[in-house]
């Protein structure tokens, strides 16, 4: 019998704005419920949502998806960057610029980890809408690793820019 203790649980951020984003995102839900070493549990609506960042872009599709997993936090970012490459991912330097796909981490389990490749929970988690307002879709009664409830985050940030699909 398979150890529940190892299973991780996993909320991830889904986004993309270039070629043909609705497709990016089901075609990279496709791929993690191909893994072995992941369950695919639930995936909030598609969100469109205005660029953050440089504003000559296209509007962004945005989703969190819940997972369970018994990949550790690297080894889950390890993954999730070779589907970023598989669907054409190309990393410039330019910040917050256009992309076919990107894969983050948002939350591994209740854990805070601080890691050169990795940042969790992701920074950008508590001033994004496109991130909180899927999020609390999934779990509007979660509780961030610093004690903030996501409800209180969720009462205060502007919906401007973010339409659901
Ligand atoms: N990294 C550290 N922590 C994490 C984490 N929790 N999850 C490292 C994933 N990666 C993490 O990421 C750069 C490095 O961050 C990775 O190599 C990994 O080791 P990246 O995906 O190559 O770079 P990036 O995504 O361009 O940079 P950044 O600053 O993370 O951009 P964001 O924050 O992802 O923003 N507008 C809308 N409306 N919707 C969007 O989804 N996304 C962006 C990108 C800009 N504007 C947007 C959206
Ligand atoms: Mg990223």
């Amino acid at each position: 019998m398979a150890n529940t203790e190892l299973i991780n649980k996993v909320y991830i951020g889904l986004g993309a704005n270039l070629q043909q984003p609705e497709e990016q995102l089901h075609s990279a839900l496709e791929k993690i419920n191909l893994s072995d070493d992941i369950t695919f549990c639930q995936c909030s609506s598609f969100y469109q949502s205005a660029p953050m960042g440089p504003q000559d872009q296209d509007d962004y599709i945005n989703a969190v998806a819940l997972l369970k997993t018994t990949l550790t936090p690297l080894a889950l970012l390890d993954f999730l960057q070779s589907i970023e490459l598989q669907q054409g991912r190309v990393r410039k330097s330019e910040r917050w610029g256009a992309r076919t796909l990107d894969l983050d981490i948002l939350l591994f389990n209740n854990e805070k980890i601080d890691l050169p490749r990795l940042i969790i929970p992701h920074y950008g988690i508590k001033q994004r809408n496109f991130v909180l307002v899927p999020l609390a879709e999934l779990a509007p009664d979660l509780i961030f690793p610093d004690g903030t409830p996501i409800a209180q985050l969720i009462s205060t940030i502007s919906q401007q820019g973010l339409k659901k699909l």
